[in-house]
């Protein structure tokens, strides 16, 4: 029998149950809450007699060579000032005050933004200021600073995210823009600006570096993108943010890997973020083994139409499918569609148009504009772009980023290629010897009546904003906390046109300044040449990859995958780099080593 005293009991419980849900809310989780008093690992360049200290800066020998003539005509002050020469630690901390900094984030969100400014205020300490420049490049243009004090800093130490400050893609690239800035600079008396961002936002930082040294404000670049994409060898050996979203991809991929044995009818297509290149569906696929993974690099050097692409995945169902395995899973990289061969070719063609027609466009609705561009296109494009589903056709009509991107993350790519594997093995089910047989796929009449049996069930994800703003892990929030320690140690040497990178990443960590200019090149982006940064592409004759494709066709026949479960912050693979850095640059196990932990109250 319930009594009045239980039901009494069971009210005060609800009661202390809601309050403890309650003081859950604005980033309270468990998880949060012991990440934000969690330490980091430091580099011992920035440790000097036990306290965090800024670090000073000197050229080394190494001198990085431009890559190409049209840059050094464009940064006379830069190429002069820093002759190009890599700067390192001397070991000797640097004691400087009465600095005014600002700080912002440019571009797409990646986890361990926020400890980039937590290492920059540590560098900077309580004799210098530091800024916040809201909504990124925008906010740098209409002077929107405020007051970063350690106190609101410390609600965001650890966490993903980057709405501390908030971000946007504006590229600083009229006159009146820079004059803003100018103005800016002069108006919070600004020292130094770090920009935090990719390649196009350090692009953007290069130029400002050259165009703020008649003001005596420096610029320093921060290496940030999921993509994995601003990379230089060993010396930057990734961008942060990349190992944070791979985890997290990886555990969803490893998840639906997870079901497909158990539900034994679905082919799942997940295309991955990463706009250009395919690190991360490179990543992803190591730590998870799936069916198949496109690589857009390799389809790009192996000229490959998207015919044989489209064959080589149903061959791989078909072979299947006669295994009795009516399910699999196929990776995508977001930005396949800009590397096959006859889409850059169509492409270019569309950019030209839009060009050209961009006044009538603008008038135009999204049905209006394909027929405008269908009707415009010589015959050659016209055929395999009337060939695409609607939605493709109109997203590849979508107005460019103003960095003459485009957005490939609205390009529906993995549903292209399920409409398009489903018409083929449907084709392969008609005409049985284009594609069975000696020298085909070879199969038993047995086997063959299993393949007509056979009902190719699909599904369509995409995994990429689900990885930007996750907490960080381990080697990201150390990685970034170092990477502001960088930053702020070069501005208060007043080096500037550098980005501020950590190598040695196995070996304890070493801060170094590499000179923009040194990474920068001419691309043909929309209908304009310009100079910038280049995108780092996995390359297929790098380890990583070419212990990939050495296992693939394995893990294509069976059921090879591997589950790694969700983000340790501690347990057997906290301390894991992405494996593409580990074998990349020949580490000697898959563990980071950055100098010691450190408490970040300290
Ligand atoms: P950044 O290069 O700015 O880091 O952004 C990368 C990215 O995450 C890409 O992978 C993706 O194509 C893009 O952002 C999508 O962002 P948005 O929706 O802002 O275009």
């Amino acid at each position: 029998m319930i009594t009045t005293e239980d039901t009494l009991k069971t009210k005060i419980n609800t009661l202390d149950l809601s309050k403890k849900l309650t003081q859950t809310e604005n980033r309270h989780s468990l998880l949060e809450n012991h990440l934000r008093n969690a330490g980091v690992s430091v580099s011992e360049h920035f440790i000097h007699q036990g306290i965090l200290k800024a670090a000073a800066f000197q050229p080394s020998s190494v001198q990085l060579p431009l890559k190409d003539i049209h840059v050094a005509p464009l940064f006379p002050n830069l190429v002069q000032k820093n002759d190009t020469h890599l700067l390192e630690a001397t070991g000797e901390s640097i004691s400087v005050s009465g600095k005014n900094i600002a700080v912002l984030f440019s571009g797409g969100p990646a986890s361990g933004g926020h400890n980039v400014i937590l290492g920059l205020q540590k560098a900077l300490g309580s004799h210098n200021v530091l800024y916040g420049v809201k909504s990124g490049p925008k906010g740098l243009i209409t002077g929107d600073l405020f007051l970063i004090t350690p106190e609101n800093l410390a609600t965001v130490t650890n966490l993903g995210g980057f709405d501390f400050l908030g971000s946007d893609r504006t590229k600083i690239k009229t006159k009146e823009q820079y004059e803003q800035v100018r103005q800016t600079v002069r108006k919070f008396k600004l020292d130094g600006i770090v920009i935090i961002g990719g390649d196009d936002s350090n692009t953007n930082a290069a130029f400002l570096a050259e165009f703020l040294v008649s003001e005596t404000c420096a610029v320093v670049g921060v290496p940030k993108t999921i993509d994995g994409d601003l990379q230089a060898g060993a010396w930057v050996p990734i961008s942060f943010g990349f190992d944070t979203a791979t985890k997290i991809y990886a555990e969803m991929v490893g998840n639906i890997l997870q079901d497909t044995p158990s539900s034994r009818k679905y082919w799942h297509f997940v295309k991955l973020m990463g706009r250009s290149a395919s690190h991360v569906a490179l990543e992803v696929a190591l730590q998870t083994k799936p069916t198949l993974t496109l690589i857009s690099e390799e389809m790009s050097a192996k000229k490959q139409t998207l015919e044989e692409i489209i064959l080589s995945i149903a061959r791989v169902v078909a072979q299947r499918a006669l295994k009795g395995m009516a399910y699999g899973v196929v990776l995508v990289p977001e930005g396949m569609i800009e590397f096959i061969p006859e889409f850059q070719l169509l492409i270019k063609e569309l950019n030209a148009l839009m060009a050209q027609f961009s006044a009538e466009m603008d008038l135009l609705s999204g049905q209006e504009r394909v027929t405008f561009i269908q009707n415009k296109l010589p015959k050659t494009f016209s055929a395999l772009f009337g060939s695409l589903p609607e939605p493709i056709k109109t997203q590849l009509l979508l107005d460019r980023d103003s960095h003459g991107n485009l957005q490939v993350s609205q390009i529906p790519t993995e549903q292209l290629l399920i409409d398009m594997v489903k018409a083929k093995i449907k084709d392969m089910k008609t005409n049985p010897d284009v594609y069975f047989g000696p020298g085909k796929i070879e199969v038993s009449p047995k086997e063959y009546e299993k393949f007509i049996q056979f009902k190719f069930s699909s599904n369509s994800h995409f995994f990429g904003y689900e990885g930007r703003c996750g907490a960080p892990t381990l080697f990201d929030a150390s990685y970034t906390f170092n990477l502001g320690l960088t930053a702020g140690s070069l501005l208060l040497g007043g080096h500037t046109g550098y980005m501020a990178a950590l190598t040695d990443l196995d070996k304890g960590g070493k801060p170094i300044g590499l000179p923009l200019t040194s990474l920068m090149n001419t691309e043909f982006r929309g209908q304009e040449t310009m100079v910038v940064i280049q995108k780092a592409l996995v390359e297929i004759d790098s380890p990583a990859f070419m212990y990939f494709a050495a296992r693939r066709s394995f893990w294509a026949l069976n059921d090879a995958f591997s589950n790694p479960g969700p983000i340790q912050h501690f347990g057997p693979s906290a301390n894991q780099v992405p494996f593409i850095v580990a074998l990349n640059h020949g580490f000697s196990h898959f563990g980071f080593h950055i100098g010691q932990e450190v408490a970040l109250s300290l």
